[in-house]
């Protein structure tokens, strides 16, 4: 089953997984935001590279897609 990786990179920011990046989850965005221990604990959600922490350059990936209300792969 590969399909939730594709899911995943065609709409990264989408933590909650029901096709939109919105307020929902722009709160677990924030509520990870700052975290520099992506390496260790529970999963920090908006880590999109590898730097092991959730700062601007994920900010940068996850800003463009707020506010998509319907992912490429929902029909
Ligand atoms: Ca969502
Ligand atoms: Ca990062």
């Amino acid at each position: 089953m590969t399909f939730p990786d594709v899911f995943e990179f065609l709409l990264r920011g989408d933590f909650d997984d029901d096709c939109d990046v919105d307020g929902y989850d722009l709160a677990e965005f924030a509520f990870d935001f700052r975290r520099t221990d992506c390496d260790l604990g529970e999963r920090c959600e908006g880590y999109f590279d590898t730097d092991l922490d959730v700062g601007g350059s994920d900010l940068a990936v996850f800003a463009p897609n707020f506010g998509i209300t319907e992912c490429p792969v929902c029909e």
